[in-house]
């Protein structure tokens, strides 16, 4: 284990008082111990950390972690039992658990088999010892992020009235995983016309036509890393009422960009974008929060919304994603992934910002 990533977690212990660990998330996992494969489950006790994964797994542990003990889920040998073990070699009585992750039922029947163990919630603490990316995360997240600005230029190469909604889901996910992504980080969103009134529309086979918004959000997986990204174009000439909405949509972005550095809250750079949008008279039409960290998982904390009392330091990642969603006639949303520095931001996103118009 990274002795760095060890330290962290010595600290959550001794600050809980705890003996041991129960790692369930498959990404907690992946950042503890470098194991992949997001089944099983890591046991962390003062002295060593133990995978607990089943027969399809156990090679890859091994190799991926860097030799750390693998212990085999079988069904002669559950992980409650070999949990059981663990806990008293190493005479562990206090176990801190992931509530947020594991089932009710599974937390219950450890508790049943474990009598004499004292359970304690974890919370999102070992989620929050992600917040602060490393600069090779940061570098795996700016190569996902550049793998999905190839692809939006891609598209910009093919789009035409006349594709489906479909056709251009198509083009952006088989770019990306032709160009070294492993995958997506969540389900590409291709919204036109009046479907790009709602921010997380499905695509369908609709045809797009002169007139319409076409809002693309997308993002890939590059060695486990996300990224996240959203163009708005408009097909053919933009109306006058669309330019109006997309430059007050930008500006509001370019403000909050401008304004991220560590030391502001989640809410007050939320806030940044939010005025601008309200002073033109469009608050009622953006509804949610203005962005959210993004890393082995698309959506971490901490976010910029209006609720979040969470400090940016450097290292954190960001999206700035204001949208404006006006129901029957169609949205905006501009998205940029960045990460805070020590004075600022650095943006990782460089597709155009300016109003495309597809002819
Ligand atoms: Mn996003």
């Amino acid at each position: 284990m990274d002795g760095n990533r060890r330290r962290k977690l010595t600290g959550l212990m001794e600050e809980l008082g705890l003996d041991a660990l129960l790692v369930a998330d498959g990404c907690n996992m992946r950042y503890l111990t470098g194991f992949s494969g997001g089944t099983g489950y890591v046991y962390v006790g003062r002295e060593r950390a133990v995978i607990l994964t089943d027969s399809r797994y156990t090679t890859q542990a091994k190799e991926e972690s860097g030799g750390l003990a693998v212990l085999e889920i079988s069904r002669e040998a559950g992980y409650p039992k070999l949990l059981g073990q663990l806990l008293s070699e190493d005479g562990g009585r206090t176990l801190g658990f992931e509530d947020g992750v594991m089932l009710y039922r599974d937390v219950a029947e450890l508790q049943e088999k474990l009598a004499g163990i004292v359970f304690v919630p974890l919370g999102g603490r070992l989620d929050a010892l992600r917040r602060i990316k490393t600069p090779e995360e940061l570098e795996k997240i700016a190569e996902a992020e550049r793998i999905g600005d190839q692809a939006f230029a891609h598209l910009l190469g093919v789009l035409r009235p006349g594709m489906t909604e479909m056709d251009v889901v198509v083009e952006l996910e088989s770019h990306m995983k032709r160009n070294g992504a492993s995958g997506l980080s969540f389900e590409t969103i291709a919204a036109s016309g009046p479907h790009s009134a709602m921010p997380h529309a499905a695509p369908t086979m609709r045809r797009l036509a002169a007139g319409d918004f076409l809002t693309v959000d997308f993002g890939c997986v590059y060695d486990g890393y996300c990224s996240d990204m959203t163009r708005t174009v408009v097909i053919g000439k933009a109306s006058g009422r669309q330019r109006e909405i997309y430059e007050t949509v930008l500006r509001a972005q370019e403000e909050a960009l401008r304004a991220i550095r560590p030391g502001l809250t989640g809410a007050q750079v939320d806030e940044k974008a939010r005025s601008v949008i309200g002073q033109a008279g469009y608050g009622a039409f953006f509804g949610h929060g203005l962005g959210h960290s993004v890393g082995l998982y698309i959506h971490e904390e901490p976010r910029l919304s209006p609720s979040e009392t969470a400090v940016l330091e450097a290292g954190m990642t960001e999206t700035v994603e204001p949208g404006i969603y006006i129901p029957d006639f169609g949205g905006v949303r501009i998205e940029d992934l960045v990460a805070v520095t020590e004075d600022g931001c650095r943006n990782l996103t460089f597709s155009p910002k300016e109003l495309i118009e597809i002819r």
